[in-house]
């Protein structure tokens, strides 16, 4: 059997029910079968595959909290250290109810290729909690972050292990950390990022990863001949990364139609309105059925539906594995060019072979989203010289890094006799920076 083989069947049988852990293993290592080949002897005899597999270290707790009425609840929280052979490990915390240990390892293995990716030297890590921020008022998800805080600051630092948002973490959340934080260390260091901008957080972060996502894909679109204006897009999701992308889509004179949340979607013909969008959400913090009242023009749908909307873009910014094999065949029939994934991993398997065998422009997450991080490690950089940049000197490296990137893996694809498979391009563009660096540094 291939040491590729070998190892995917291991992490499955090593690791029970944590599907999309392997999903993402079997992604990225199916795409290094022809480096790995290549190399079989050295990579086994170093075991590695079985090193890049397995997290340096897990971390998981006990988060109890008091909400309003004086009830007490006890959550779980992780961070999963993966992988620090380029730098500390980084990587965002997700706060929500489905979170358990696969899926920060799932995050936290795509992090590592993600990272190194973007050419800044960040470490792949992921953590979060099975904690709901939904409906609880904001001294509960006070009490919730600083009960997290209170384990989780043994385990990071400035140079160790920077955490930033995710899923259900923004701003908010990432203040209550950092005041614990420094509450409890006495130490006012760039342990996170996503801070505020009066206390350290950089300026064009929040923007970052759905404007990142833009500027990879208007790059892609200008190597075929193309480029957004005038295009229809469809985007799923309607937080961080979903408002920044539909702005940004704007901007570069695209039409966004749509956008989701995990009740169900709008479809504004006219165009997303952003501004009415990050009132709902980012303001009021409410669902998207609100959208209709700022534009009776639009339309909302309860359930799934974004992926049957007849677009030429379609970018899935929610989470995983929401854009299926049986959408990735709507998309295609509706005569879709390109998908570029804002979220992590949100197309499965088999809607992605899909896309692929069909001629379809596709973009993984851990290139199309790697703006959010290279922007965090932006954040590091001012932090550790004690300096702001601007918006405009931020944003303009963002945009070069999101260019370099896309030629990056454009032209691994083309090295190893994978022209245009964006898939293939990324996976080995970020593995060779991370096994370079794990071989100079030896047994570790
Ligand atoms: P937010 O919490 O800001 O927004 C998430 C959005 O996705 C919400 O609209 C949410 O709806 C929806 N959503 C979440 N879970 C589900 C689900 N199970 N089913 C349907 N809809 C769902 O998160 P972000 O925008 O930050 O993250 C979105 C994706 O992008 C994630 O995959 C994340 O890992 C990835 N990402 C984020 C980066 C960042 O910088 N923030 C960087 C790179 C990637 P609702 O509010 O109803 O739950
Ligand atoms: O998935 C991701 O890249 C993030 N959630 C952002 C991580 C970060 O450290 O900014």
């Amino acid at each position: 059997m291939s040491y590729v083989d070998e190892i995917i069947e291991k992490v499955v049988k090593e690791n029970p029910a944590e599907p999309e852990f392997h999903q993402a293993v079997k992604e990225v290592l199916e795409s290094l079968r022809i480096v790995v080949d290549a190399n079989e002897e050295k990579f086994r005899r170093d075991a590695l595959l079985e090193r890049l597999v397995n997290p340096e270290r897990q971390i998981k707790f006990r988060v109890p909290w008091v909400d309003d009425n004086g009830q007490v609840h006890v959550n779980t929280g992780y961070r999963v250290q993966f992988n620090s052979a380029i730098g500390p490990y980084k990587g965002g915390l997700r706060l929500h109810p489905s979170v358990n240990l696969g899926i920060i390892k799932f995050l936290g293995f795509e992090q590592i290729f993600k990272n190194s990716l973007t050419g800044l030297p960040i470490g792949g890590g992921k953590g979060g909690a099975d904690f709901d921020p939904k409906g609880k008022s904001d001294r509960e998800i006070m009490a919730f972050c600083q009960s997290f805080m209170l384990e989780l600051y043994k385990y990071i630092g400035a140079d160790t292990d920077v955490p930033a948002g995710d899923i259900g973490t923004g701003a908010r959340e990432i203040g209550y950390m950092f005041g614990q934080y420094k509450r409890i260390r006495g130490l006012f260091e760039g342990v996170l990022t996503g801070k505020g901008l009066s206390f350290g957080g950089s300026l064009a972060r929040t923007e970052a990863t759905g404007y990142g996502l833009l500027y990879i894909t208007e790059e892609m679109l200008k190597c075929h001949g193309q480029s957004l204006e005038g295009k229809t897009v469809t985007v799923s999701g309607a937080g961080n990364v979903a408002i920044y992308a539909v702005e940004k889509a704007q901007q570069l004179g695209a039409k966004v139609v749509t956008v989701s949340d995990s009740c169900g979607w709008a479809y504004d013909p006219n165009g997303i309105d952003v501004k009415a969008l990050k009132e709902i959400k980012e303001e009021k913090r409410q669902r998207l059925t609100e959208y209709q009242k700022y534009r009776p023009n639009s339309e909302y749908h309860e359930g799934k539906g974004v992926w049957n909307v007849k677009s030429d873009i379609a970018l899935p910014c929610a989470t995983q594995n929401e854009l299926d094999l049986e959408d990735a065949k709507a998309l295609v029939a509706n005569g879709v060019i390109a998908v570029c994934e804002g979220a992590n991993m949100p197309t499965t398997l088999e809607a992605t072979k899909y896309l692929q065998e069909n001629g379809i422009y596709f973009i993984p997450g851990k290139a199309a989203n790697a703006g959010g991080v290279a922007t965090s490690a932006l954040e590091m950089a001012q932090n550790s010289e004690r300096l702001s940049w601007s918006f405009e000197k931020v944003d303009a490296k963002l945009k070069a890094i999101m260019i370099d990137l896309f030629h990056n893996i454009e032209n691994a694809a083309k090295k190893y006799g994978f022209d245009g498979n964006y898939v293939v391009g990324a996976n080995i563009a970020g593995f060779e920076k991370v096994v370079d660096a794990m071989n100079a540094q030896g047994i570790v």
